[in-house]
């Protein structure tokens, strides 16, 4: 414990930073600091710590309070470390209607809920380049579902969840044409379009369904949070631009001192949907599902959408102004208030549902926008936190009635009261904070022990590493009455939101490895004696096993140049934590990770004659180099027989 005291002492005497912040980073670990995060060699961390990848694409996982790294999951990007998105069974799971896209920005998380809190379910993730939204199996880790939503662009407002997980939402961040119409960029008021997804969740297999999308104003719809209890039935949406600028939105983008918290009355829509109000509109679409018991991901092209027009169906969605370019929209623990966040604004708007609705009653309206009904300012306002700091950016809660919102420009965390709108403390964040998270923090029930920050620029908290330092989070302690910053650690690609829940939630349920007797993959070697090599005209699968330490087979010959070789491999392990890895000299993509009783699959078509050893990458045992094989890739045209085997080498393979 001695160690990290004098290492977090000696982070902050690197502290050089020219500015009024110095003396306070210098100041910011105090006290028992150290042991608050120590989570000794062997001890579990108390909270799951998920994490948007941003720009790398995928999702990382982290112990809280230690801040240690365990897993990045691939989501939106190829990842030839387990070969994702590379394998024949992973390929679809990256298809769009644009071909495969290996990549994205991922940038918000939402744990599935249960009357408002986390069930330890799924986890899903938002692409904001091109329109997705994952759904990540927290059994196992991994991807399990991609929707593409169509009628979008920059799917940003994304992927909150009601209190049920009955809907998980994808708002468009850039307005657009619906329809991919070629119009000019000059048309945006008449064309462009934003809209709101709300999109199915199966309560028992997660599998998600493109139910409706509400077809808005063009404008940028940012942020959202669901209802919660009072509030169960809406939806709110911070939005920017409603100047509707499409060209230097810096300046022209920020002309009026209010935008819009955007209420939907997602219950409402989903009657008029099933009223039949809407109108099924073409739009193609992707839906990738990766089927456990196949172990193979398939895509589905989608063709129409149902789409919900506010003009259609009264009373289902409603603006509140908002100042001033809001980013987070922010719902509290009780479902009674509302919090939005203008970047730009000096002060923190908390809004009232129950007064919201009583406007609603009382038709206090102050005109409307496209026909939407706009809600008047006060008549739905519970109060403002007044000079809070500058740049706010995202709120979450305590269990204590507190809100803590993050400063971008001034860089810090600030804590408030819901009740009197007093700021109670502040703590600066090392440095620009965008998103911060108490674990629970957006649900009915926040566990309200620590905060994280997510920080934009990490200048001098870390060694040097060139031009690009790694991005930071910081974690501090919320139980007392003041925050205490009790830890800081990197990041993977740049963090945007994060969540967290108790590891009890999630530890025990975890699948140890596939039961092999129960392995559907088509290309499955029920064990050693069923390996097989088999040709039919010039592709070449070979059904190869993997136990310790050994291939089988682990001498091929008979392969030709410009042959498709198709290596399936199956891991006969039966035992948690034994992965092989399968990987062929000169293959121009990635490797295989396969799991303890599943199958996958490398293609791989030689272009030159030789011998091309294989052999096993996770080092498994102690003859794991010895795991190994030589494929001979004869000239296109010569007449080597196919013959293949481990130890005796005189099996005769079957051509088709
Ligand atoms: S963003 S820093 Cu969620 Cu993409 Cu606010
Ligand atoms: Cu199997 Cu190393």
């Amino acid at each position: 414990m001695k160690k990290i005291i004098i290492t977090l002492c000696t982070i902050s005497l690197y502290t050089t930073t020219p500015s009024c912040k110095m003396k306070s980073a210098e100041a910011a670990v105090v006290g028992d600091a150290a042991s608050k995060v120590y989570v000794a060699p062997g001890k579990y961390d108390e909270f799951y710590n998920f994490v948007s990848g941003g720009f790398s694409g995928q999702v990382s996982v982290y112990g809280l309070p230690s801040g240690r790294l365990l897993k990045v999951i691939p989501v939106f990007s190829k990842n030839p470390e387990n070969g994702w998105g590379y394998n024949e069974e992973t390929k679809a799971m990256l298809n769009t209607t644009f071909g495969e896209i290996p990549w994205d920005d991922q940038h918000h998380l939402d744990l599935s809920q249960t009357n408002g809190e986390h069930d330890g379910k799924w986890l899903f993730a938002n692409a904001n380049n091109t329109p997705r939204v994952a759904r990540i199996d927290l059994t196992t880790f991994k991807t399990a579902e991609i929707l593409q939503i169509p009628n979008s662009a920059g799917n940003h407002s994304s992927p909150f969840i009601t209190e049920n997980t009955e809907y998980v939402v994808a708002g468009t961040r850039f307005s657009v044409p619906m329809g991919d119409e070629d119009v000019p960029i000059s048309s945006f008021k008449k064309n462009f379009r934003s809209t709101a997804s709300f999109i199915s969740v199966d309560k028992n297999t997660g599998h998600m369904n493109l139910a409706f999308q509400i077809v808005l104003p063009g404008m940028n719809l940012d942020l959202s949070h669901a209802g919660k209890g009072p509030s169960h039935d809406w939806f709110f949406f911070s939005c920017y631009n409603t100047e509707q600028a499409y060209t230097l939105l810096e300046v022209n983008a920020s002309q009026k001192d209010k935008d819009f918290i955007v209420a939907v009355n997602w219950k409402k829509a989903e009657e008029y949907a099933k009223a039949g109000k809407g109108k099924k509109m073409a739009a193609d679409y992707a839906h990738n599902t990766y089927d456990e018991a196949k172990q193979t991901a398939t895509s589905v092209i989608e063709h129409d959408v149902l789409v919900l027009d506010p003009k259609d169906c009264p009373d289902m969605v409603y603006m509140i102004p908002c100042p001033k370019s809001p980013h987070g929209c922010d719902v509290d623990p009780t479902g009674e208030y509302f919090v939005g966040s203008g970047k730009l604004a000096a002060l923190i708007p908390v809004f009232s549902f129950a007064k919201f609705q009583k406007a609603i009653q009382d038709k206090a309206f102050d005109g409307d926008f496209y026909g939407i009904p706009v809600i008047k300012y006060e008549a739905a306002l519970h109060g403002e936190v007044q000079k809070p700091g500058l740049g706010p950016l995202h709120t979450e809660f305590d269990d204590k009635g507190n809100a803590y919102t993050s400063m971008f420009l001034s860089s810090e965390v600030v804590k408030w009261r819901l009740k009197d709108l007093q700021v109670l403390d502040r703590a600066p964040t090392y440095y620009s904070v965008g998103h911060l998270m108490v674990p629970g923090g957006d649900t009915r029930k926040p566990y309200g022990k620590y905060l994280v920050a997510y920080n934009k620029i990490t200048k001098d908290r870390y060694l040097p590493t060139g031009p690009e330092l790694c991005q930071s989070a910081q974690l501090y302690d919320i139980s007392g009455d003041k925050m205490q910053l009790i830890l800081d650690f990197p990041t993977i690609g740049e963090p945007h939101y994060g969540q967290a829940c108790p590891a009890a939630l999630i530890k025990d349920k975890q699948v140890k490895f596939y039961d092999i007797n129960k392995n559907g993959n088509q290309y499955v070697t029920m064990g050693e004696k069923k390996a097989n090599v088999v040709r039919n005209g010039n592709r070449v699968d070979v059904y190869m096993t993997a136990i310790r330490s050994h291939l089988v087979p682990d001498n091929i010959e008979g392969v030709y140049v410009g042959d498709d070789v198709y290596f399936h491999v199956t891991n006969l392990e039966q035992d948690w934590d034994l992965p092989h890895g399968f990987a062929i000299k000169n293959n121009p993509d990635a490797e295989l990770l396969v799991m303890p009783g599943e199958t996958a699959t490398l293609r791989f078509s030689p272009q030159k004659q030789g011998i091309y050893p294989y052999y096993c990458t996770d080092f498994c045992s102690a003859l794991h180099q010895e795991m190994s094989g030589y494929l001979r890739v004869s000239a296109k045209g010569s007449n080597v027989p196919l013959k293949f085997g481990t130890g005796v080498i005189d099996t005769t393979a079957s051509a088709k």
